[in-house]
């Protein structure tokens, strides 16, 4: 039953078990009460066990469970004790508690991650151990797109259930695109009444009858996303929402076209974009654009108290700039040398703005281009290029290069896999990512702030497609962003394989459609 993913830190195992049962307490001080709740909700459904209150530790008692805190514990780190005392759980600050209650939990078996128990009459056993561990990085993400297929509220909670069981902290929450604005945004209502719908959009396995054409859309009300965030605090996940500019804007474009490039097409014409790629039509670097968006930006930082907010910055074609008479008089007013500049000096504004106001910014890597904005940290997605360029300049970066770990791209060569998009990043490829590349000295690699696993949806228009691409391979990632793992040719991806068979059975339980290890494969 010591199977676990990701991999703890140490495990000391001995004689003997702890035995749940109905009369078992559960103790948790007031630090922890947060997580003494999660624990005996999710514990209650899977396992039919109340686990009533207990007073004080002792009160949990031999057959208890204990959650406090040890203030000599780093905030994430945990230390959990099972022996003739019970079990107890401590950590450095709620979170490190927290998970170590996700580690009790893949202790006590996979029939624990379901919704109710199949039986009422069986026991619940925890070998005696001693388990300490703590992560290896403070940002362990999960990038979803929810612009290209809206995924609906409870899909997004179980997505952020999922990370928990995983022990990924950050989610990134890329809410807007060509494709469809998911934020309702309430001094500009079009972006939702006109930006989150798209009249027709390509769906399905290209190779298969699902591949129709049919509407799309939907958005997240404010009060959505307070569900949203305040559900993943409950679960100690941070939410980083991205609002992309000045690239991939089309839907916000089709909802106010006074925000693209009027003076070189005719943006009143514009719809949202019903397929998928790179957009030429990007936003116009005028006051009205930024006041535009600084009123965005407004309601964003409302919604979520983030330390960071992501301003997108990929992929912007320039073509358009270079053509606008507006763009290249600002290039002129503001003394830049090209449009690669304007850009820069687009990102540098709300660099500026987000910092007056506590927060800092984060961006793809292209908002290297044209120079970085002074406090800008940098999502590094074309390989690790950006990422070091940015960690050698002193800027922190979040490494996720679509060579590893875009799980997007198909997971195997052959025509049967579901998911026509990139190439074949295999689950012994993510389990063989490091984040952290040779060349940086260890004073730069402390810029690394760690690792995400990005999500586009292009293809992935319903839960169990993104739960196929999602999965087994997030279950690597996981492993790759928390435990401390060797350099990746000395990694024991035969030892990860063994604990994954165990895993499945927790993905299972969980309901969770991943890509199974040996056909068939679903969507055939
Ligand atoms: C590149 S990664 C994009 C996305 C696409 C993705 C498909 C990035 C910052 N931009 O817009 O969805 O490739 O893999």
């Amino acid at each position: 039953m010591t199977e676990l993913i990701p991999a703890p830190r140490s495990v000391v195992a001995g004689p003997g078990e702890v035995r749940l049962t109905e009369h078992s307490r559960l103790y948790a001080d007031t630090a922890t009460e947060g997580v003494g709740h999660w624990l005996r909700t999710v514990l209650r459904q899977g396992t039919g066990l109340p686990l009533r209150e207990g007073r004080e530790l002792e009160d949990a008692g031999g057959d208890g469970v204990g959650l406090r805190i040890d203030p000599e514990l780093g905030p994430e780190e945990y230390r959990l004790v099972s022996n003739g005392d019970g079990i107890l759980i401590e950590g450095g600050g709620p979170a490190g508690v927290f998970w170590g209650a996700q580690t009790l939990r893949q202790l006590l078996g996979p029939d624990a991650f379901r919704r109710a128990p199949l039986r009422r009459d069986r026991a619940w056993a925890v070998p005696y151990l001693t388990i300490e561990d703590a992560p290896r990085f403070r940002w362990r993400g999960l990038m979803l797109d929810v612009a290209r297929h809206f995924m609906p509220k409870e899909g997004v909670l179980r997505y952020l259930d999922l990370m928990a069981a995983h022990k990924l902290n950050v989610f990134h929450f890329h809410l807007t695109d060509d494709q469809g604005w998911r934020i309702e945004i309430k001094r500009h209502p079009r972006l939702t009444e006109i930006g989150s719908w798209r009249a027709r959009t390509k769906t399905g396995h290209r190779a298969s009858p699902l591949w129709e054409e049919k509407p799309h859309g939907g958005y997240y009300t404010q009060d959505d996303i307070r569900e949203i965030v305040s559900y993943a605090a409950e679960r100690h996940i941070t939410v980083v929402p991205e609002i992309d500019v000045p690239g991939h804007s089309q839907a916000a474009i089709a909802a106010y076209p006074e925000l693209g490039n009027t003076d070189v097409i005719d943006t009143t014409a514009l719809s949202v974009w019903d397929t998928w790629g790179i957009n030429p039509n990007v936003l116009a670097p005028t006051d009205n654009t930024l006041r535009f968006y600084e009123g965005v930006f407004e309601e964003v930082l409302e919604l979520f108290p983030s330390e960071f907010v992501h301003v997108g910055g990929d992929e912007c074609p320039k073509d358009q700039w270079r053509r606008s008479a507006t763009a290249q008089a600002r290039i002129r007013e503001l003394g830049l040398a090209d449009e690669d500049g304007l850009q820069s000096w687009f990102i540098g504004h709300f660099d500026a703005w987000l910092t007056a106001r506590g927060r800092r910014l984060i961006g793809w890597d292209e908002i290297l281009e044209g120079g970085l904005a002074e406090g800008a940290a940098v999502s590094s997605w074309r390989g690790y290029a950006g990422g070091i360029a940015a960690a050698r300049a002193g800027h922190d970066v979040v490494m996720c290069p679509e060579q590893q770990v875009y799980l997007d791209h198909r997971q195997a060569p052959g025509p049967e896999e579901p998911v026509p998009i990139g190439w074949v990043r295999t689950l012994e490829d993510v389990y063989r990512f490091e984040p952290v590349p040779p060349e940086l000295t260890p004073e730069e690699a402390r810029h690394v702030l760690g690792s995400q696993a990005n999500l586009w949806t292009e293809v992935m228009e319903d839960h169990a497609r993104v739960d196929y691409q999602a999965f087994p391979r997030l279950a690597a990632f996981a492993e790759v962003a928390w435990s401390a793992l060797p350099a990746p040719a000395e990694r024991d991806s035969a030892g990860f394989e063994h604990r994954m068979a165990a895993h499945y059975r927790r993905l299972d339980a969980l309901g969770v459609a991943y890509r199974p290890p040996a056909g068939p494969l679903p969507w055939q």
